[in-house]
């Protein structure tokens, strides 16, 4: 099978806690390959295009909102099942509930607030992937 490649975001909750060489170092460890890194300020355009699966929910606006609240870490990642091993890196989307020795298990946390901070993104299946690789990162 082809080798996959993956969208992974360090959110800006992760950016302020200084925690991008901690995900980075988790998912150099693991073995993954990294093709694309970036830090950068998204604005409203690409984050509506990113979340666009999630358009009309109650927590799009103010998560909209986080995103664009600092920079965020964009990167692709690359390694065979890569989808679905980073999101089992990532943890459930819940940080009370994700597993201790994830990410959002080990490092996120409810804060009360409308939307979940849950410090990193990963795209959920090959389709979302390949979207959301040419959206943050075109002509790579
Ligand atoms: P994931 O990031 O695990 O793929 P998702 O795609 O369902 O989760 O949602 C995108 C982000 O939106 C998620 O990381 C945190 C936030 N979010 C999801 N569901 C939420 C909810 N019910 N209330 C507040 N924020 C939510
Ligand atoms: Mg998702």
């Amino acid at each position: 099978p082809a080798t996959q490649r993956t969208l992974v975001l360090v959110k800006p909750d992760g950016v302020r806690r200084g925690l991008v060489g901690e995900v980075l170092r988790r998912i150099e460890a693991k073995g993954y390959a990294l093709v694309a890194l970036d830090l950068r300020t998204a604005d409203e355009a690409l984050l509506a295009e990113h979340y666009a699966e999630h358009a009309g929910k109650p927590f799009v606006r103010p998560l909209i909102d986080f995103m664009r609240s600092g920079p965020v870490v964009a990167a692709v990642i690359e390694g065979h099942r890569v989808i679905e091993g980073w999101r089992s890196l990532a943890g459930a989307t819940d940080p009370t509930s994700a597993a201790p020795g994830t990410i959002r298990g080990d490092l996120a946390r409810d804060w009360g607030q409308k939307v979940i901070e849950n410090i990193v993104h990963g795209s959920d299946g090959e389709d979302a992937a390949a979207r959301e690789i040419a959206l943050w990162f075109p002509g790579l």
